[in-house]
């Protein structure tokens, strides 16, 4: 047989078919995996009980812009108890929905179609679900498919949104509000599900007022990977614990941590630094550091409440106050962070992971004043001459320049520049890539677009630098363990004893830690000498030098940044319930006449069999916010709450999970993201340890 033959039959043989193709048995399980259907939904006729003892305190504006929603009651779905003739008919009449992801992807989205598709085909096999294509795009250029059972099937339990695909267009304007109804009324739509996070389900809440008088229904529903939609009403009580998405990114995160926590403590010479996704709150890091138990990992929310006392204590000692002491500046952190990284290196542990918030400039003084102003200056520039600040100034040296001469007076005359000579002078200091990326296109809702700067590297370069300077004054060293020192010395024929008062700072300490002031051979000799353990003209014994050598700190990292690819994974089980029964409370909030609401699930952090299906009122959850340069109305992000118990819990641990002492590293291994299985985790750690009473 010819070599074309050999390669033809390989080709031709069952088994290379079944390795090549594309639906591996993972996929396939997954496909038939079915999720947990909330009691509720055991019947389709239902109808939604009004709970209102949750109340929230409006916003004026949301009243004024939002009057046709912002008097909605959070809503139960609950059972109908009147199964009449009239009733069945209503529940069972043709239909024609429509629904659209707005935003980044989440673990889960396909479930919530897969949810509202298959309720609406069990009320009337008649009816329809059109998905818009590529987000709110779709609904403005009336780019649709009509979802079916075939795509629904494919995607059960699917990671990414590609089934419709996603876009980050905002509905902003009386004229794409209009574009938007229409495309609805041309499909006969009777409501629209946006599956979006709190940008999108900001533009569902004016969707719903807009298409109010025209009668079509837009029902929410909560996504974000970053974790940052949770409700509770004024008095506290958990109405939606968190968004679907973040579980499932929190976990693929983890895996990829706890991996390379096992490799940073297999070959001891790497600092692995993980950067994870959460544009502003730092729930993704939290969760992250309660699974894999990272070295170090920081809350950008905690950050922002920083206060330096001793600086405090020392301006009132001269009656003054110093304001500068409020907040955490960039070098401080770097000092943090050397701190952990000595006093680990003086275990022998030169080696660790730590976990940095994508989000985290936002908690940091200097930079997040940086933002706010740079915001303000480019949507001023884009607002006075109707042109685009980024088209105008395409490269770094034409936006520095605008930026000089604003400080400079030179185009405001008037009043104080917002841009002075000080901000000039400082942000000229920082490195060009960390310039460009903090003066980076904002997206399409003015949010700054973190993921696209690389923090975690000005961060370690400061890190890295001041290491430096530790090592330098001799108090960046690595720990020796004592059973090896006198092994190695006493395995070269030398008197470990003989040298280590000389060395060492405390010679009986379990890992020895080479004086500060010995930190060249030359210092090291010097030592020797006037321990009398060496005459100038000889020179050092070999295993001395070793010692002296493993004794010596190389600061070594890798960079690593986790988003895109959790975001994009597949859903957990929880994940893959929690969506899949967002999509049926979708549907029922519709076909029970409900508009401006968002689907929720309530008691998420208890066993399933206690979830309950909800509506809530997506205008009550409204605030201004500084965007583009001005204030608007939108949907408030939750961040993390010091007070909770996560956080706390965490707080209390850190220092464990740090490991700067002679003992073992505390790694947790999460293992992979499965949507079944006897030990597959059934909720968040946050949420189980916030529901801790
Ligand atoms: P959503 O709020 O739309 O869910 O997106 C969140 C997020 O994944 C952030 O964590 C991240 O900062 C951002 O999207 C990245 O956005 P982009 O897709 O534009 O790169």
């Amino acid at each position: 047989m010819g070599a074309e033959d050999v390669r033809r039959q390989i080709l031709q043989h069952p088994v290379t078919g079944t390795m090549t193709e594309n639906i591996n048995p993972e996929t396939k399980e997954r496909r038939n995996f079915v999720p947990k259907r909330i009691k509720i939904f055991d019947t389709v006729y239902t109808r939604l009980s009004d709970q209102v003892q949750y109340r929230f305190a409006a916003n004026k504006e949301a009243g004024k812009l939002l009057p046709d929603i912002i008097n909605n009651p959070v809503q139960k779905v609950t059972k109908h108890t009147d199964i009449s003739g009239a009733t069945q008919k209503q529940y069972h009449k043709k239909r024609s929905l429509g629904v659209v992801f707005s935003g980044g992807p989440a673990p889960g989205g396909h479930n919530v179609i897969a949810g509202l598709f298959d309720e609406l085909k069990a009320c009337n096999k008649d009816s329809r679900l059109f998905g818009f294509v590529l987000g709110s795009d779709g609904l403005l250029e009336s780019r649709y498919v009509e979802i079916t059972q075939q795509m629904v099937d494919a995607h059960r339990n699917m990671g990414g949104f590609s089934m419709i695909k996603t876009g980050r267009t905002k509905i902003d304007t009386r004229q794409k509000m209009d574009q938007a109804l229409k495309t609805c009324k041309s499909l006969g739509l009777e409501g629209l599900v946006v599956i979006g996070g709190d940008d999108s389900n900001t533009n569902a809440a004016f969707l719903a007022q807009h298409f109010s008088s025209a009668g079509i229904r837009v029902i929410g529903v909560p996504k974000t990977i970053d974790g940052d939609i949770q409700v509770a009403s004024d008095d506290g009580t958990k109405l939606l614990a968190i968004s679907f998405g973040f579980h499932s990114a929190a976990r693929a995160f983890s895996q990829n941590i706890s991996n390379l926590a096992s490799d940073a403590a297999s070959d001891v010479k790497y600092w692995h630094v993980c950067k994870v996704m959460g544009r502003v709150a730092s729930h993704l890091t939290l969760e992250a550091a309660l699974q894999t138990h990272a070295n170090l990992a920081f809350i950008g929310e905690e950050l922002a409440e920083y206060v330096d006392t001793e600086r405090l204590k020392k301006a009132g000692e001269k009656g003054e106050i110093d304001y500068t002491a409020y907040g955490i500046t960039l070098r401080h952190l770097s000092r943090i962070i050397c701190d952990a990284i000595v006093r680990r290196a003086a275990f022998g542990k030169n080696y660790g992971v730590m976990i940095i918030p994508e989000g985290i400039l936002e908690s940091i003084n200097e930079i997040q004043i940086f933002i706010i102003k740079l915001n303000k200056i480019i949507a001023d520039y884009n607002t006075i001459h109707d042109l685009d600040f980024h088209r105008s100034f395409p490269t770094l040296n034409e936006k520095l320049d605008y930026l000089r001469r604003i400080s400079k007076g030179m185009l405001d005359r008037n009043g104080f520049p917002i841009w002075n000579l000080r901000d000039d002078e400082l942000f000229n200091q920082l490195p060009e890539f960390f310039q460009e990326g903090l003066l980076k296109e904002r997206d399409l809702h003015g949010n700054f677009q973190f993921s696209q700067v690389r923090t975690e590297k000005i961060i370690m370069d400061m890190v890295t630098d001041y290491l430096g300077v530790l090592k330098e004054q001799g108090v960046y060293k690595v720990g020796i363990e004592q059973s090896y020192y006198r092994s190695f010395m006493a395995s070269r024929d030398m008197d470990p004893d003989r040298y280590a008062p000389a060395l060492f700072t405390d010679p009986a300490a379990p890992f020895l830690l080479v004086k500060p002031k010995i930190i060249s051979l030359k210092t090291l000799k010097q030592a020797l000498v006037s321990a009398e353990l060496l005459v100038p003209e000889n020179e050092i014994p070999g295993p001395v030098t070793e010692i002296f050598r493993r004794s010596e700190p190389g600061f070594k990292i890798q960079t690593h940044f986790f988003g895109y690819d959790g975001r994009g994974g597949d859903p957990t089980a929880f994940d893959c319930h929690y969506t899949y029964n967002l999509g049926l409370t979708a549907y029922h909030l519709i076909a029970n006449g409900a508009t401006g609401q968002m689907a929720a699930i309530k008691n998420l952090e208890q066993e399933f069999e206690n979830w309950e299906a909800m509506g809530i009122p997506i205008a009550r959850l409204m605030h201004l916010e500084e965007r583009k340069g001005r204030l608007e109305l939108v949907m408030e992000k939750s961040m993390v709450d010091l007070s909770s118990n996560a956080f706390q819990v965490y707080k209390a641990c850190r220092e464990k999970w740090l490991a700067a002492d002679a003992g073992e590293d505390h790694f947790r291994k999460p293992g992979p993201v499965r949507c079944k299985g006897r030990t597959e985790e059934d909720r968040p750690i946050t949420l189980v340890l916030n529901a801790i009473s």
